[in-house]
């Protein structure tokens, strides 16, 4: 097969995009995406201060890549989760640290058993979370961290590495139980409001595939294996029956994800009929925005639950 821009021989056929290209112009082209993307949904204009979720996975490190290239100011934010298994932390932070030395960038660390004395490990030992299943807990406490360290040091906003595939996984979830409150607010962007930053999703449109194959064209090191926990959840699933679904019918899965977009953007959601204003007031711990005396992420270091 050969690249559509050059003749050359291509490294990645995009059939839902009936494109072949070859190296030089599929890093060409995958940097250019992500930039139509973000003036697209107006995600944040040319001098913001960008703080970017790493993880240490191929998604976050190609976001942080593409965004430097781009010549926007981005700086990135690694969670040590202490998830012990497999010496995942260990070596997903080892890779985030090697990116940002390597390429002269920022990184803010924040490691959960030295900040908050819990880990991940820790809370998938409780019984509350079954099956040693962490990921709500997980998820709860990576939104709150993120969220507050993005605010606290001034970033006009958060960006993180979701993908595609990722994208239309929680979206089939949240059609599978018409979750009223979930469906609206699912969004390339979230603009910030009093106490929560503003976050944005360049890599939406990307299939995992594509995200992968850039990071390593690009030759950039990134922890292969994913998160022991991840296998067995429901998003695993819904990629494996979504990866079915677009080897029947190639681009269905970005099909499924625009045509959500339009719909939305044409206001097939009622937001305010779905959308209850919720009073916040301040954590009595730490001072987040929550609905309760206590937030949850409180709560869930002081085992509360
Ligand atoms: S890191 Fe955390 Fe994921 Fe691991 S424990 Fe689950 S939510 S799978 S993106
Ligand atoms: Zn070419
Ligand atoms: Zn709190």
């Amino acid at each position: 097969m050969k690249c559509r821009k050059c003749r050359e021989t291509a490294v990645i056929n995009m059939a839902q995009h009936k494109l072949a290209l070859c190296r030089e112009h599929y890093l060409d082209w995958f940097i250019q995406q992500t930039e139509r993307a973000i003036r697209k949904y107006d995600m944040f204009p040319k001098n913001a201060r960008i703080l970017a979720a790493i993880s240490g996975g191929k998604d976050s490190l190609a976001l942080w890549d593409v965004l430097h290239r781009l010549g926007y100011a981005v700086d990135g934010i690694y969670i040590h989760l202490g998830i012990s298994r497999e010496s995942y932390s260990d070596e997903s932070g080892r890779l985030a640290d090697k990116f940002a030395e390597e390429n002269g960038l920022k990184l803010i660390s924040v490691n959960m058993r030295e900040e908050y004395n819990c880990t991940i490990t820790d809370l998938a030992q409780r019984s509350h979370y079954s099956q040693q299943r962490p990921c709500a807990a997980c998820g709860l406490a990576k939104r709150y961290i993120l969220n507050r360290v993005g605010l606290l040091n001034g970033y006009d906003v958060l960006a993180t590495g979701h993908n595609l595939d990722d994208e239309v996984a929680v979206l089939l979830g949240n059609t599978l139980h018409w979750s009223k409150e979930l469906l609206p607010r699912q969004s390339p962007v979230l603009t910030g409001t009093e106490g929560f930053i503003r976050k944005a999703k360049p890599l939406c449109r990307f299939y995992e595939r594509e995200t992968a194959a850039y990071a390593l064209l690009q030759g950039i090191d990134y922890v292969f294996d994913e998160c022991p926990y991840a296998l067995g959840g429901s998003s695993y699933e819904y990629k494996e029956i979504l990866n079915r679904l677009e080897e029947y019918q190639p681009g269905s899965k970005l099909s499924f994800y625009q045509s959500f977009l339009n719909v939305r953007a044409g206001g097939f959601f009622n937001a305010e009929a779905v959308a209850r204003p919720v009073e916040l007031r301040r954590c009595s711990r730490c001072g987040q925005p929550t609905p309760t005396e206590t937030c949850a992420f409180c709560k869930l270091i002081s085992n509360e639950y």
